[in-house]
Formats: structure tokens, sequence, C-alpha cells
């Protein structure tokens, strides 16, 4: 569990294992150097606090998860113990207030995704979904029920959530979904759900899945908490959709519903509409914002390791040349621009000052330039990039999924052209 007092002690210490290149106290100072792994400095917009979680995080996510992501990935085995794991550290619904949740800043759980996807984006989708889709949701909109219920189960990682909205009719268009609720005929106090999601993150393994479906009765679109372990054989199913080109290392699913059953005390009451899940996307999508910097990052030192140590023309390192040198100098400011932009908005968010523009912005920029260095960056390793033990190419497959999930990169561009324009462009 985060402990904030821990944290303080630790920091010094975590840092110097794990950031040996430059302290806070010397990048702040006259003698201040160039710090290729945080060219801007960003480390000085953060608090000690932040600066210790981001710590505690990276530990984690390298000792712990990159040990296990070229299995996870070669075999699609996502292992859920990951969010449990996760749970006890108190990296799931970080920034909730209570529930068991640590209630650290947005800036903090933006740092904790960043730490992860620096491993894997898979590995980040599955905290994701939990986090800033389930756990959201519920909290934003639930009854005080629901969340005394759910959410400190979630936050440990002991019961798994999904979040689906997506229809294989209807993916940038979420506000034409089929599918449907309706008064149970037979069992009073019931909804009956009907309809298919699909491309659901943890769907195959989630204990309670929050879906949205259109009420029969009003025409609105609301959120419904299908507990898996309630349900009547046949009524829901979840099989999972293998064989996937990137984000092997999560799972991912269909949601199937067939006349399910859902206690209308299962509905959330605090929302209808598509605001409900947009709500939720908003604090995804920022965690996009972060995560696809780590991602990036994690690129670049590979791909820096990579050219000083790889001789070619007279014994020349790779990074002597010009055109390696310009390839890293791109992705490195890149990465330091996408993060200072990310921490601007989480700041903003945490002031009650952010608007669901920036965070197309920030989702759209991040992503679209951490896929386009990785696949950059990727050219340095020859074809040793084709071996998954060079990473790179995990990542430039992870990073299309990325760009194209919580609303395709040209999506958010059409969200800014209306705000920009006053014109809409998607009807
Ligand atoms: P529009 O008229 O724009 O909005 C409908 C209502 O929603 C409100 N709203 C928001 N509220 C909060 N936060 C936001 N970001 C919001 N955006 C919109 C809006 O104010 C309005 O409220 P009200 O009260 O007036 O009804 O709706 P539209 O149908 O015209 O929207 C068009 C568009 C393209 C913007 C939208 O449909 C869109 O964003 N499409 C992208 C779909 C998407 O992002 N799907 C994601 C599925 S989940 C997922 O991918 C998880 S992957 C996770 C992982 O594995 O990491
Ligand atoms: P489409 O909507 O068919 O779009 C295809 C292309 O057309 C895109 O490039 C898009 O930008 C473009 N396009 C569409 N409309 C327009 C327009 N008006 N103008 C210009 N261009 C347009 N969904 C969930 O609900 N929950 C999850 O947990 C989840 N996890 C996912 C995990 C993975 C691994 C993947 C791949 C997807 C996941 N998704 C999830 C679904 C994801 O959100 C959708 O794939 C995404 O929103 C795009 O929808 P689509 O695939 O139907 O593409």
């Amino acid at each position: 569990m985060i402990n904030r007092s821990a944290f303080r002690a630790a920091t010094r210490q975590i840092r110097a294992s794990v950031r040996p290149s430059v302290t806070r106290r010397q990048a702040s100072s006259s003698s201040a150097t160039f710090d290729w792994e945080d060219p801007l400095a960003a480390k000085e917009l953060y608090t000690e606090e932040e600066l210790a979680i981001q710590d505690t995080a990276r530990q984690y996510c390298q000792e712990r998860l990159f040990p296990r992501v070229l299995e996870a990935y070669r075999n699609e085995n996502y292992d859920r113990k990951i969010l449990e794991e996760m749970g006890e550290l108190g990296l799931l619904g970080a920034s909730i207030e209570g529930y068991g949740c640590a209630g650290v800043s947005t800036v903090a759980s933006g740092l904790i995704t960043k730490e992860v996807e620096r491993v894997d984006s898979g590995f980040r989708s599955g905290m994701s979904v939990q986090s800033s889709l389930a756990m959201t949701g519920i909290y934003e909109f639930g009854s005080q029920e629901q969340k005394d219920k759910f959410l400190p189960g979630l936050a440990k990682g002991k019961i798994l959530g999904c979040f689906g909205l997506t229809e294989p009719n209807h993916g940038s268009d979420p506000g034409s979904m089929e599918s449907v609720a309706r008064e149970h005929p037979t069992k009073k106090g019931y909804y009956s759900l009907s309809g298919t999601k699909t491309w659901i993150t943890n769907s195959p393994i989630s204990d309670v899945l929050l879906v949205w479906a259109r009420l029969e009765s009003t025409g609105k679109i609301r959120g419904f908490l299908i507990e898996r372990d309630q349900c009547p054989p046949g009524t829901l199913e979840t099989p999972a959709i293998k064989n996937k080109t990137a984000l092997r290392a999560s799972i991912t699913g269909m949601i199937q519903m067939d006349d399910c059953p859902v206690p209308a005390e299962n509905m959330l009451p605090n929302i209808e509409g598509l605001k409900g899940p947009f709500t939720c996307l908003s604090s995804a999508r920022l965690g996009i914002a972060f995560g696809t910097m780590g991602a990036l990052e994690d690129c670049l030192a590979r791909a820096r390791t990579y050219a000083l140590e790889r001789k070619q023309f007279k014994g020349n390192p790779l990074a002597k040349y010009q055109l390696i040198q310009k390839k890293l100098a791109d992705a490195a400011t890149d990465a330091a621009y996408g993060t200072l932009a990310a921490t601007q908005v989480a700041r903003l968010k945490d002031e009650g000052k952010a608007v669901p523009e920036m965070i197309s912005m920030v989702k759209r920029q991040n992503c679209d330039r951490a896929l386009v260095n990785a696949r950059v960056l990727q050219e340095i390793f020859g074809g040793n990039a084709a071996s998954d033990e060079y990473h790179i190419g995990r990542h430039v497959a992870n990073l299309f999924v990325a760009q194209t999930y919580e609303g395709q990169s040209d999506i958010h561009s059409l969200i800014l052209g209306r705000a920009i324009t006053g014109v809409q462009a998607f009807v």
C-alpha cells in the first residue's frame, strides 16, 4: 500500500539505485548538466512524493514485470496476479480517495502509468481498464452501496473489472450502440441485457463487467455492473480474441449478452448518456498520454545502447553517424515535450481546470509521436529488430494499438477541429 512517509524515506535510496544519472539538486543548481533521460528536467515539476511514487512503480515494473514480458507476449498469457501485485502496492485506482485507494495526485497516477508502459503497453492496458475505466465509472457515478461493494476489491486486484463500450458495428461512434437493456420479462427488479461488445480488455477474466447499453424505456445510454457469478448459464459469454498482432501481453475478448439478467440496483444511478463513458475515458486517455512516453523512453534507451555498442564501417559505433544521432534527438525531444504536456494537463486536472479537448490533444500527440519515433528507432537495430529479445518491435506493434483505442488519433483530430472551428465533422 502506498504510504506517503515511507515513500519520502525511501526516495533517495531507490533513486540512487534505479536512476543514477542526475539528482534533483544538481539539475537545479548553477552546475546543471544535460540529462538525456530527462532533457527538459521534468522532474523539477514533481513533488518529492510524486517522485517517490514514480520510483516505487519503476522498481516494481523493472524487477517484477519486465522479467515476465517476453513469455506473456509470446504466448498471449496474461497473469491476473499482476493486478493483485499492483493492488498490494496501491497502484490501482491510485488517484481515488478512500475505498483502500492511495488518493495520490493525477500527476503521480500518470507517472505510475508511465512506468508500467515503459515495460509494455499491454500491462498498462490491464491496469488502465481496472483503474481508469471500471473503478472511475463506479466511483464517479455509482451508488454508495455499489462503491462499498466493488471498489475495495477492485483496488486490491482481488476482483477484476472491464469496460464494455465498443461493439462490432460501432467503435468510433459508440453513440449508435445496439446493446439494449429492457425490463426483465420474468424476474421482477431486474433488467435484461442483450447485445455484443468486442475488443474488450480483461473481459475473459473479469468478475465485474461495466457495460454500457441503451435503456429501451428512455432511449438513454446507461452503465450496468454485470457480476459474472450471478449470470445464469448461456446468458453471458466472454470469449478471448486470440492471435493478436499487438498487445499480446494483455487479454482481450468479447462480451456476449443474451437476455442477461442484471439487478436494477446494479445500474449506475448517477449518470445517463455518453457523458458517463466519456468521463471515464478522459481519465484513461490522460493515462495513455503518460504511458506512451514511458514506452518511447524505453525505445530511446535501447536504441542508444545499441547504437553505442554496434560497430560498422572501420569499427565505428553507429552512434557516431549523424543520421543515427538525428533519430535519437528526435525521439528524446518528442518524449520530453510529451511528458511536459501530459504533466501540465494532469496538474490542471487536479486544480479542476482541465477540459476534455486538452486531454484529446495530449492523447493524440503523444500516441502519434511515440509510434512514429519508435518506428524510426527500430531501424537502428537493423535485422536484430526482428528479434523479440531487443523489445523494440513489441513496442512498435503495441503503440499502433495505443494510437487506435480510446479514440483513434484522427477522431481526436476531429474533436480538436470541432473545438477550434465550432463545426462538427463526424456527423
Ligand atoms: P458528443 O456529442 O461529443 O458528446 C456526448 C456527451 O458526452 C459529453 N462528453 C464528455 N464528457 C466527459 N468527458 C469527455 N471527454 C466528453 N466528451 C463528450 C458531451 O458533453 C455530451 O454530453 P451531453 O450531456 O451533452 O449529452 O458525442 P458524439 O457522439 O458526437 O461523440 C463523437 C466522438 C467522436 C467525440 C466520440 O464518439 C468519441 O470519442 N469516439 C471515440 C470512441 C472511444 O474513445 N472509444 C473508446 C472505447 S474504450 C477503450 O478503447 C478502452 S482501451 C483501454 C485499454 O486497454 O487501455
Ligand atoms: P472504426 O470506428 O471502424 O474506425 C476505423 C478507422 O476509420 C479509424 O482510423 C478511424 O479514425 C476512422 N474513422 C472512423 N470514423 C471516422 C470519421 N467520421 N472521420 C474520419 N475517420 C473516421 N473498447 C472498449 O470499449 N473497451 C476496451 O477495453 C477496449 N480495449 C481494446 C483493446 C484492444 C487491443 C483494441 C485493439 C481495441 C480495444 N477497444 C476497447 C476498442 C477500441 O476502442 C476501438 O477499436 C476504437 O475505438 C476504434 O473503433 P473501431 O476499431 O471500430 O474502428
